[in-house]
């Protein structure tokens, strides 16, 4: 990790970015392969990535996420914006459900090709999914710590999406199931993973101190017909220890965006 003058790293200069003093309110913007342009019916302009980006601007998140195909697309409008990209390098669509749930590596033959590839797109962190309980959670386990040698090795800070899933699975927010997945995230060498919220504060805490040295965020989830309910559980996660979040139905589903990012900066960067 090279030095610069300011004496940080590159992968703390990188960190810093999506994390400014230790917290993170990003954007998540890959529902569109995950769930389907369903998701865009109860906002229609948010089918629109130019939108989405605006949003991450105007609404000052520190990352936006994003799949390869828009973040190409797009990039004279996501570097005009300066919000820091996140490249999502896996996923899977909802349209087969027969299986356990399996989101395999993208963009690249193996995790060395597709860091380099997020990095082509200016990115300065990657995500990546772990769907922990599957019978294919061994596959992604150690896709998961190949990505992390990879982006470290090129300064890239990696996010763990942290998702209790598949037919033992009984319930994806169970405290001792998230903070099992959670601790997985910090084994395998996660710097922030991204969990759903378990609830109440005392058991996020419990999932924040598996956690141990790497940073935890929360998923936002469906849109909460009530907004407040949504920004009660931004402030119950930091009340835990919480890092701040990485959401998007939540954001851009609502009537006005950026009325609730800015309640939403208030919260995390008060
Ligand atoms: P939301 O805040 O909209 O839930 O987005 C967070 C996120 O992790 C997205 O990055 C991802 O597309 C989605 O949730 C996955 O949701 P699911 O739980 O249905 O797999």
């Amino acid at each position: 990790m090279g030095k610069l003058l300011d004496n940080r790293s590159t992968f703390e200069i990188n960190l810093e970015k999506i994390m400014p003093n230790g917290k993170a309110m990003i954007l998540a913007y890959d529902q569109g392969f995950e769930h389907g342009p369903r998701d865009f019916k109860e906002n229609l302009s948010s089918v629109d990535p130019e939108v989405i980006i605006n949003i991450a601007k105007e609404g000052s998140f520190t990352g936006l996420v994003l799949h390869g195909g828009i973040a190409k697309k797009y990039r004279e409008a996501i570097t005009k914006s300066k919000v820091p990209l996140i490249l999502k390098l896996n996923g899977t669509s909802q349209v087969y459900t027969g299986d356990d749930p399996y989101s395999p590596l993208l963009y690249g033959k193996d995790a060395e090709e597709a860091v380099e590839w997020a990095l082509k797109l200016e990115a300065k962190a990657v995500g990546y999914t772990v769907y922990t309980g599957s019978k294919y959670e061994n596959l992604m386990n150690r896709e998961f710590a190949q990505i992390v040698i990879a982006a470290h090795r090129l300064s890239l800070p990696v996010i763990g999406w942290m998702y209790p899933r598949g037919k033992y699975v009984e319930n994806d927010t169970d405290p001792q199931i998230v903070a099992y997945a959670a601790r997985i995230g910090l084994e395998l060498g996660a710097d922030i993973i991204k969990v759903k919220y378990t609830g109440d504060a005392e058991s996020f805490n419990w999932v924040v101190k598996t956690a141990g040295a790497t940073k935890v965020v929360m998923s936002g989830g469906p849109r909460a017909d009530v907004e407040e309910t949504f920004l009660n559980q931004v402030k119950e996660v930091l009340v835990a220890g919480g890092a701040g979040v990485a959401v998007g139905r939540n954001v851009w589903q609502n009537k006005n965006p950026l009325e609730i990012s800015k309640k939403l900066k208030g919260i995390i960067f008060k």
